[in-house]
């Protein structure tokens, strides 16, 4: 079974410099900016460049370079922002919605990164 992507998803429109977007970085893989609905102080959205549309589809099917690019400006944000807790930050959540059930609102693979207040338990 193979994964199907639309490319007229709003951040395959970011992509092509169709929708402007608040960068926070970017590399030749990897594009990260701000939620435009910010759930915390910190919430930016980190995206491979590739057409993928979930966690699952970007391991399976990206490059090991995409993949571990991805990772690196991840842990960079982490790092930059001042979250991570092995430097001194109080922490943060990174979480990814997948499908109907994971409430996935842009079919194109991002993770959020969230952080600046407490969270509170997500899970039970
Ligand atoms: P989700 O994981 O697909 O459910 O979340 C999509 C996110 O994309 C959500 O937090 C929106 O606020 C965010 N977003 C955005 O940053 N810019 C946009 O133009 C649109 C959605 I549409």
């Amino acid at each position: 079974m193979s994964y199907t992507y639309d490319d007229q998803n709003i951040f395959a429109k970011i992509l092509r410099g169709e929708i402007p977007n608040e960068t926070v970085m970017e590399t030749d893989h990897t594009l990260a900016f701000n939620d435009i609905g910010p759930q915390a102080p910190t919430h930016v959205l980190v995206i491979p460049k590739g057409a993928y549309v979930s966690h699952d589809h970007f391991c399976a099917e990206a490059t090991d370079a995409e993949i571990l690019d991805f990772a690196r400006v991840t842990s960079r944000i982490l790092s930059d922002k001042g979250l991570s807790p092995g430097q001194g930050g109080d922490g943060y959540r990174v979480i990814s919605n997948a499908g109907t059930d994971g409430v996935q609102e842009v079919p194109h693979y991002h993770l959020h990164i969230l952080g600046g207040r407490p969270l509170g338990r997500m899970l039970q």
